[in-house]
Order: structure tokens, then C-alpha cells, then sequence
């Protein structure tokens, strides 16, 4: 028998012991089935499971158990992108180890996962942090080092002298490094690149065959990647050998350069500057800027400010002599980092010439305008006729680009070329907690690869952390003394450990053959699983390591190992966990449960001052608007929490917590539980009913249909992710029972109760699995309700109920129609006004009246 009322910490328990019992998560490729790769990005251990991450993985798990309970072979499983910082961070603020942090937290995530019943095969568990996994990227690096499709090179990083690390460029925030805040300067390393830039192309093209992506995703993937077609133009210097190259998109306006713009990092500018009297000057300038940020986004927003250099190049196709700058707005790292300037028609170009007395020369005149340059107010970026620009004035803009780039082609002064703002990606990190990068740097020999008989490099995991915060590894001297493998000298390990966007970027391969220890996965269960059919993860993801992930899959398919190139056929971009944050004047940001809410106002519980309500954003830490899901877990239960963060929004929006909208969820189960009890005997040993609903009587019939349409609603929203609307449909068809129980006209017939309590239970299954099964077992059922498969529903049993209606004309029986039992009231009257036995007894007669007797007849009055 059911428990009296619903329990949930009991039954939760219970059935996870079951789950893992059976073992029913565990899955091996079967040919037999269709299969199903469902994957959630893994989670960073950090140390607690938030509300995002439940979110996240809620959704995964409902798709997860729905496909299988579809038939589908469901590989599901779960890891941990273990390395990075903040393990050393928090290492060194609790005097722990990294190592030792790690795997602490994650035995504690892991807790918290299994305990709100997702269905993972654990057996595939990973952590990217264990040598038996890093080996294999070692491995793969070594690959790509031998192939040439990874370098190293010198070149300037951002630097920040607090972490003493390198930050990639998304990790610098307003000039400052993302984590602790301290402005970044430049500095010069060796890094080691991946050429990602051979792919640019491939990348870009593929994004638009991507129909399972979310188009604002595929969208930022192709800017990011930016593809400009342009041309290089060679400006030769006056007097010397010298000649500066620039990358320009509009080689239509070059009549109208005015100006030079080198990097300040570009060669030219100390050799052009030297003996002009500019030199103080410019080293001046070049220093400042080299210790300010220097990203595209923060070149975006600052004042553009240069220096004039001392030079002149000459215009290649005007013989015009124009003086060479340097400037904080031209990108080393972009094109040629030099740029031809015409402030006539670029907007920055403008700006600068006019703080610097520049020049503007127009060349291009939309028709019927004739633009001043000494009363412009602003660049015309706009098409137009070519104006100044001797044989090529009269032409149309857009057929100039073409005409002036054939024109430099032909005299060997330029040619058509196309950029991406797309760089290769570096992946050396100064930092201890990572995957050591495999090299060995030998003075006779150069950098050799470790090996692969040597693999793993090992990181050691007991190394003292430094008092700066650097990585230990580059003075432990137990790690770093090596000898060369090709001459058997004494030699030094690469110090530097790889970007963590590394191991993220292959992970999914590697689940589907953990354990696997002849390569870096089985070639054959690869080839089964993949590509994941659907991933799901937040869009701060959306172009690192989404992209990331898409050209590792092109290195592999290049090697051989796999034969796709995209990873992941459809993505899914949920929404963030959003709450008010309420602040006291006196105590600041407070956690829900420092507000009382008891009273006329919210209050604060510490001081008793009347606290603000603030805007909802997304749940932190520093807001302090969070509620820990360990908390929700004891009080409600895995399976309310789970059924709140599914009901309260679609997944792709995001959804604002409501502690009213918890106590919703947890009645809805309620509900349902004494729904089950009460019908729990009458269904005992009965089969579900099946047959036809027309030979049943009214409620049972009723009820039976909205069950049908039900179980066909709730397929077909969750083949949509439309969780809500799946869960309210269920909700609506136990709202109908209960009505029709207090109007008296409760359900007879056992075989209809049995089939809409069994759907109930099986539509909740992958939503509320643990209460699922319960109430399913409380029905006598003796396999899993997982186990069981989907429900079907009759068509004929979708329709809403009909009546037939009778048609009279003046009284005399004409014809009969048939109506939706619902229908209205003057759609009623236009099918009968309609019908064709009425029709012939009307015509050559005015229509005088019509009279709807309910449920029954029709009569329409004409003579
Ligand atoms: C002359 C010109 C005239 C330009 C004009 C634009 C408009 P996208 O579309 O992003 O590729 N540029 C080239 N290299 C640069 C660098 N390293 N740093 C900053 N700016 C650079 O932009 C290409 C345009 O950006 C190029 O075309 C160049 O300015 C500038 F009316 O050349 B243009
Ligand atoms: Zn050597």
C-alpha cells in the first residue's frame, strides 16, 4: 500500500539504490538499437552543485530517460573539467593541495548529483585531471607538433603581475584581469598555438549547415571567426627600401588616404622614427600603450589617440606623399597591423584626423549629395560614385573595389586577400593545475617531443604552491631535469601547462570508451556514439568552447580517427537561474534567508531595518540571491525541485525563482499522490482500458479522451522541449478527475482508471522520476516504470466529444448535422444554415429567424 501522504526523502533514496542496483543507467553499444548521445557540459568541481547546474541537468535527464523510454540506446553520462585555477587559488587560501581540493569536491558534487536522481552512467565518469586521461592529450599534442598544426612562437600576451599568468583575451575584463582585478600589461613569451586558422574557412562555411544550433549561436560563431574580404596594398616609404603593407575591405577609397597607421608593436615604427626627432615621442607613446589593454573590445571603447612617426610613405596609385602615425587603434595581430587612413569615409579615421589636423579628401558622392570636407560632421560609410580618383572617378564604389584591387595586382602593389579576425589559439598557461605540455628543450637538439612511450608527463601532485600565487613547476627541479631523448643530454621540461579549454575540447569522444588504454578512444564505439545528438549547456559557451570543440573534431578527422567533423548535431542554450536580490542599508546584499518576510514590510532579520527589493538577475554568490539546491533538496525533495525548474520556464529563457512557485510544484505531487491512493485498489489486477472511448459512458468517457490527448500533448512538447506546457497538460487532466469527482460524476470503469492513473505515473516518469516510480509500483507494477515504454494514445479518441443536431426548417425535420460538443453557438447555426438538406427547402426564401434549442436542434424560420 501507498504511504498515507507523499514522502519524498524515503522514496527518493530507495529508488536510487534500485537504479543503481540494476544498474539500469549502464549502457554498451548495441547495433540492435537506434542510439542516443545526450550530454550536458560538464561541470567545473568547484565544490557545490548550484541551481544552474541543477537546471541544466534536469533538462538532460528528461530527455535522457524520455529517449530510452522511446526505445533509444541513451549514452548519458557525466565528468569533471577538473583542471584550472581556482583550484590553486583556493589551495593556497585553505592551505589544501589543488589535487586534494579536486577530488574532495568533486566526491561532494557527485554526492549531490546522485542524490537528486539523474540518470548517469557512472561507470563513465571522468575527471580531466587524472593522468589517464591528460595522457591522451599529451598524446594528440605530440600529434599536431609533429604534423605542424602545432607552433610556437613569440608574441605579446596579456600579462597580469598578481596571478603571474598569461590571460587570454576573454579573461581580460575592462583592462583588467577577470579574476583578480589588476590591470594587465603586455608581455613577451614563447606559447605554444594551435593553428586553428587553417580551419577558419571550414569553420565558418559549416556553421550554416548547423540546423539543430540556435541561430544566435551559429551567428556569433561566424563573427568571431570574421571574415573580411579586402585587399593588401603595399605603401612604399620615402626614401629607403622600406614599404608598409596594409590590409584594407575598401581599396575603392584609396584616392583618399590621408594618413598612415602602424601597432604600436609593429617593427617599423622604432626603425622609421629613428634620426627623425620623433623618437622620444614615440617610444614615449609605445611605452604607455604597451601597458594598456590590448583587445579589440578595449581598442573599441578608448580614446584613439597616435604620435607621427617621422615618415612619409607614398599613395601607390597617386604618387601622393602622406605622413605615417602609430596609433593605439591598429591591432598588431589583425591583418598587417597597419592600416591606410581615409577619415572621408571611416568613421575612426575621422575622428583621429581631426584631433591631429588631418587632412580629409572625399572620394566617394552618393548622388545628389556633394559632401565638404571642411563641414563634414562625419564619415560617409555609404555607397556612392568614386570622386577624385583620376581614371576611376564616375565609377561605382562597389565595382571599384574590384577594378583598383586588379589594377595594384597588375603593377605587383597589392592583391585581393582575404582576413580573419580569428586567431590561432594559445594554449601555454604559466599555472600549475593543468595538463603539462609534452616538450622537451634540449641546447643541441631544440624543443623535442617527449616520447609517447613516456606518456604521461605527470603532473606532480604534491608540488608546494608558490607564495605569489605562480606555478612551482618552473623550480622543481624533480620535475623539470630530463634528458633529450634524441641526444641523451641534460634537458628541461616545458614548464607550462595547457589551456584548460584543452581537455573540453575532446571530452565527449573520450566517454565513449573511458576506460579505454590503446589510444585516445576506441575507434569503434566512436564510431557508434557520436556525434552527440544533443548537447546542452549556457551560452557563455557559445563560441570558445563550442568552437573549440569543432576544430579538434577537424583534427581528428584529418588523423584519421574519426570521420565526421562536427560534434554535436543539435544544441540547446538554456537560460539562467534569475532571483531578486535584496539588500540591507546596514548589512548590504543578504541571503533569502537573512530577509523575514513575516511582516508588513521585508525586513532584515540581523538589525530589523526595512530592507530593498532589487532587480532579478542571475543568481551569485556576490548578490548573495541564491538558494543552495542542498537546501531545496531537504526540504522538498530532488523530484519538487526538479518539477519547479522544468515548470517555471521554457528552458531557453531564464527562470525566476519563486519560492510560491516551489509550493506549487510540491502540491501538484501531492495531488497526484492521493489521486493514485484513492484509485490504488480499484485498479489492482485490472488492465489498462484500450479499446474504443465511444462504448464508454460519460465521465469515463471524458476522461479518457483527455487522457489520450494528454499522453499526445505531452509527447509532443517534450520532442519540442516545452517542458511547462507538457507538465501543465498533466496537470489540467488531473485538475478534470478531481472535478468531476466533486460535481458526483466520479470515474467507474477500473480498465479507464487504470490507464490514465499508469499515464500519469509514465508522463511524470522522466520530469519526477523517483515519485514516478513509486506510484508505479504502488499500481503492482513489477518493472521499473524507466523500463517501461512510452504511452500511445488512440487516435480516434483525440476528437472531442461530438453531437448530432437536427436541422429543422420551419419546423419540419430537413437534415441532421454533427458539432464538436463545444462548439458555439453560432458556429452551430452556420453549419446548419449550411447543410444541404436544409438548403434545398430554402431557396427563393428570406431567412426570418433561427433558433438554437441546445444540445438538440436547429430550426430555421423562412418564407
Ligand atoms: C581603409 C578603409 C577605408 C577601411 C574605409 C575601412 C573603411 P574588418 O571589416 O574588421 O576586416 N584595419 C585593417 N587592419 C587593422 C588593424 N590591424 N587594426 C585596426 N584596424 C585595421 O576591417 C577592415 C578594416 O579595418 C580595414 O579597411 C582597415 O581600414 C582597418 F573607408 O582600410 B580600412
Ligand atoms: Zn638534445
Amino acid at each position: 500500500m501507498m504511504a498515507e501522504s507523499y514522502m519524498p526523502e524515503a522514496i527518493e533514496k530507495k529508488w536510487q539504490t534500485r537504479w543503481d542496483e540494476a544498474g539500469l543507467f549502464q549502457v554498451t553499444e548495441d547495433p540492435e538499437k537506434p542510439k542516443y548521445y545526450l550530454l550536458e557540459m560538464f561541470p567545473y568541481p568547484s565544490g557545490k552543485i548550484h541551481m544552474g547546474h541543477v537546471r541544466n541537468y534536469t533538462i538532460g535527464d528528461v530527455v535522457a530517460r524520455y529517449k530510452r523510454m522511446r526505445g533509444f540506446n541513451v549514452l548519458h553520462p557525466m565528468g569533471w573539467d577538473a583542471f584550472g585555477m581556482p583550484a590553486e587559488n583556493a589551495a593556497i587560501q585553505n592551505k589544501t593541495h589543488p589535487a586534494a581540493w579536486t577530488y574532495a569536491n568533486i566526491d561532494a558534487m557527485r554526492a549531490q548529483l546522485k542524490r537528486i536522481g539523474f540518470s548517469y552512467d557512472w561507470d563513465r565518469e571522468l575527471a580531466t585531471c587524472t593522468p589517464d586521461y591528460y595522457r591522451w592529450e599529451q598524446w594528440l599534442f605530440i600529434q599536431m607538433v609533429k604534423k605542424g598544426m602545432a607552433y610556437r612562437k613569440e608574441s605579446f600576451v596579456n600579462w597580469c603581475d598578481d596571478c603571474q599568468t598569461v590571460l587570454a583575451n576573454e579573461q581580460v575584463e575592462d583592462g583588467a584581469c577577470w579574476r583578480c582585478g589588476k590591470a594587465v600589461r603586455q608581455k613577451k613569451l614563447w606559447q605554444w598555438y594551435f593553428k586553428i586558422t587553417d580551419h577558419a574557412e571550414d569553420l565558418l562555411v559549416h556553421c550554416d549547415e548547423l540546423p539543430g544550433w540556435p541561430e544566435k549561436v551559429t551567428t556569433m560563431q561566424k563573427n568571431w571567426i570574421g571574415k573580411s574580404i579586402g585587399a593588401r596594398i603595399r605603401f612604399a616609404v620615402e626614401g629607403g627600401e622600406d614599404h608598409i603593407d596594409v590590409f584594407t575591405t575598401r581599396p575603392d577609397t584609396v584616392f583618399g588616404v590621408t594618413y598612415m597607421c602602424l601597432a604600436p608593436e609593429h617593427p617599423l615604427v622604432a626603425r622609421l622614427s629613428a634620426g627623425t626627432g620623433q623618437e622620444a615621442a614615440v617610444s614615449e607613446f609605445v611605452d604607455r600603450i604597451s601597458r594598456q589593454e590590448r583587445t579589440a573590445k578595449a581598442i573599441e571603447t578608448a580614446e584613439k589617440e597616435g604620435v607621427f612617426i617621422g615618415a612619409y610613405a607614398v599613395n601607390p596609385l597617386n604618387g601622393r606623399k602622406i605622413p605615417v602615425y602609430t596609433g593605439n587603434f591598429v591591432l598588431m595581430e589583425y591583418g598587417t597591423g597597419a592600416v591606410m587612413s581615409v577619415p572621408a569615409h571611416d568613421q575612426r579615421d575621422f575622428e583621429f584626423a581631426a584631433k591631429y589636423g588631418i587632412e580629409k579628401v572625399v572620394v566617394i558622392q552618393p548622388e545628389g549629395e556633394s559632401f565638404d570636407p571642411a563641414t563634414m560632421e562625419a564619415a560617409w560609410t555609404g555607397p556612392g560614385l568614386l570622386v577624385n580618383s583620376e581614371s576611376f572617378t564616375g565609377m561605382e564604389n562597389k565595382a571599384a573595389q574590384d577594378a583598383i584591387a586588379t589594377w595594384l595586382n597588375e603593377r605587383k602593389l597589392g592583391e585581393k586577400t582575404i582576413n580573419f579576425r580569428l586567431r590561432d589559439w594559445g594554449i601555454s598557461r604559466q599555472r600549475y593545475w593543468g595538463s603539462p605540455i609534452p616538450m622537451i628543450h634540449c641546447d643541441a637538439c631544440g624543443v623535442v617531443p617527449v616520447p609517447e612511450s613516456d606518456l604521461p608527463v605527470r603532473l606532480p601532485e604534491d608540488a608546494a604552491l608558490l607564495e605569489n600565487g605562480g606555478s612551482p613547476l618552473g623550480s622543481l627541479s624533480s620535475f623539470y631535469e630530463t634528458t633529450c631523448p634524441v641526444c641523451g643530454a641534460k634537458a628541461r621540461r616545458d614548464t607550462d601547462t595547457m589551456d584548460t579549454f584543452v581537455e573540453s575540447s575532446w571530452y565527449f569522444l573520450r566517454y565513449c570508451s573511458p576506460k579505454f588504454d590503446q589510444g585516445i578512444f576506441d575507434k569503434e564505439a566512436v564510431k557508434y556514439w557520436m556525434p552527440v545528438d544533443q548537447y546542452i549547456g549556457g551560452v557563455e559557451h557559445a563560441v570558445m568552447h563550442l568552437l573549440y570543440s569543432r576544430y579538434f573534431t577537424r583534427v581528428l578527422e584529418g588523423e584519421g580517427l574519426v570521420d565526421f567533423k562536427e560534434p554535436f548535431t543539435n544544441l540547446l542554450t538554456q537560460g539562467m537561474v534569475c532571483k531578486e536580490t535584496t539588500t540591507c542599508p546596514e548589512h548590504g546584499f543578504l541571503y533569502p534567508e537573512e530577509v523575514d518576510w513575516s511582516g508588513e514590510a521585508p525586513v532584515c532579520t540581523t538589525c530589523k531595518n526595512p530592507i530593498t527589493v532589487g532587480r532579478v538577475e542571475k543568481m551569485s554568490k556576490s548578490k548573495k540571491n541564491v538558494i543552495d539546491p542542498n537546501e531545496m533538496l531537504a526540504k522538498y525533495g530532488a523530484d519538487t525541485t526538479r518539477l519547479f525548474c522544468l515548470f517555471a520556464a521554457p528552458p531557453e529563457r531564464d527562470l525566476e525563482w519563486s519560492d510560491s512557485g516551489v509550493d506549487g510544484a510540491a502540491r501538484f505531487l501531492k495531488r497526484v499522490w492521493r489521486l493514485v491512493g484513492r484509485y490504488q485498489e480499484a485498479v489492482a489486477g485490472v488492465a489498462p482500458y484500450t479499446g474504443a472511448p465511444d462504448v464508454l459512458g460519460g465521465t469515463d468517457k471524458a476522461i479518457f479522451r483527455k487522457a489520450n490527448q494528454t499522453v499526445k500533448k505531452v509527447t509532443e512538447d517534450i520532442d519540442r522541449f516545452h517542458f511547462n506546457t507538457a507538465i501543465s497538460a498533466v496537470m489540467e487532466l488531473v485538475n478534470a478527475v478531481f472535478a468531476a469527482d466533486e460535481k458526483g460524476e466520479g470515474l467507474q470503469d477500473a480498465g479507464v482508471i487504470r490507464y490514465l492513473v499508469e499515464s500519469i505515473a509514465l508522463l511524470l516518469s522522466p520530469i519526477v522520476p523517483h515519485f514516478s516510480e513509486e506510484v508505479w509500483e504502488a499500481m503492482g507494477n513489477d518493472t521499473a516504470v524507466l523500463a517501461s515504454p512510452w504511452p500511445t494514445w488512440r487516435e480516434d479518441a483525440l476528437a472531442a466529444d461530438e453531437l448530432l443536431i437536427v436541422v429543422q426548417v420551419n419546423g419540419k425535420l430537413r437534415d441532421r448535422i454533427t458539432v464538436a460538443a463545444d462548439a458555439e453557438d453560432e458556429a452551430i447555426k452556420a453549419t446548419a444554415l449550411a447543410a444541404e438538406g436544409a438548403n434545398k427547402f430554402l431557396e427563393g426564401k428570406t431567412i426570418r429567424k433561427v433558433i438554437l434549442v441546445k444540445n438538440k436542434l436547429v430550426n430555421i424560420v423562412a418564407n
